[in-house]
């Protein structure tokens, strides 16, 4: 039987605890190692539950590791890599999203980047969690890169149909990703759609910078809610907590019942 790693099941124990789980994406192209650390403990201090590192043009491997290396020395939430490529893995990390962008074009996104990089994974010791990424839109970086056929945002049922495909392809989580600072917002009627035909951890995450957005993102069935550019930019303490403390607001205000977090076992 399958085990799951000690940084999935901390994710899905805080999902237990509070309906949702924050996490925080720092991008290494935007600070130096001791910034993104300092930024890193605040984003703790705030109640965020685990630190993603990635950005969709991250290119230094060197930069990569002394940031993740100084974020370690000071939190002890999980840190964890969001990969735009193979030069995005860290040997200091905890954990992985291995993820496939489902919707790319490019055989390389789908497939091709994780066949190069498992073997780092694997030397590196890295915990790998399996994740569908979905992105929306078209006006944002990681559709560029990843060169996504956009999913439109209002077709919940699109959605729908990649989110239980990446389960029934083992994936236990399933990204919906707007993009970073994105300006068209995945409307809470597609969280809601996918939510409503699959069992596995939903991420959502792109543009969502207020208190108000991540609690109808929560509501509408996010499990994670990932912001990154808000405290990238603002290195707003308070709002950063308020925001959190919206998503649990949200997911306890759901109207269906408390998920019971076994989802596959
Ligand atoms: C981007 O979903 C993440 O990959 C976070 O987006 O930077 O807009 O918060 P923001």
């Amino acid at each position: 039987m399958l085990k799951l790693g000690r940084v999935e099941r901390y994710i899905l124990e805080e999902i237990g605890k509070n309906g949702c789980i924050h996490m925080t994406l720092l991008d290494p192209e935007n600070f130096s190692p001791q910034e993104i650390a300092k930024c890193a403990k605040m984003c703790e201090e705030q109640g965020t539950g685990a630190i993603m590192v990635g950005g969709s043009i991250l290119h230094s491997q060197t930069t990569l590791d002394e940031c993740v290396r100084m974020i370690k020395e000071n939190v002890s939430i999980p840190v964890i890599l969001f990969p735009n490529n193979v030069n995005a893995i860290s040997k200091y990390a905890d954990a992985i999203w291995f993820m496939s962008l489902l919707n790319s074009t490019d055989w390389y996104y789908i497939i091709g980047a994780q066949m190069q990089g498992s073997f780092l994974v694997k030397k590196y010791d890295l915990e790998a969690i399996p994740m569908g990424y979905l992105v929306f839109g078209s006006d944002t970086a990681v559709s560029a890169v990843g060169r996504a056929l956009p999913l439109p945002l209002n077709k919940g049922e699109v959605a729908a149909g990649y989110a239980l495909a990446a389960q029934y392809l083992g994936m236990r989580f399933v990204y919906l990703e707007a993009g970073s600072g994105a300006q068209n917002h995945i409307p809470p009627e597609t969280i809601r759609a996918v939510r409503d035909v699959v069992d596995i951890t939903i991420v959502v995450g792109g543009g969502i910078t207020s208190p108000e957005h991540s609690y109808v993102v929560a509501k509408a069935g996010a499990d994670v809610i990932v912001t990154g550019t808000v405290v990238e930019k603002s290195k707003n303490a308070e709002l950063l907590s308020k925001i959190i403390q919206a998503a649990k607001e949200g997911a306890a205000s759901r109207p269906w019942p408390k998920k019971t977090l076994s989802p596959i076992f």
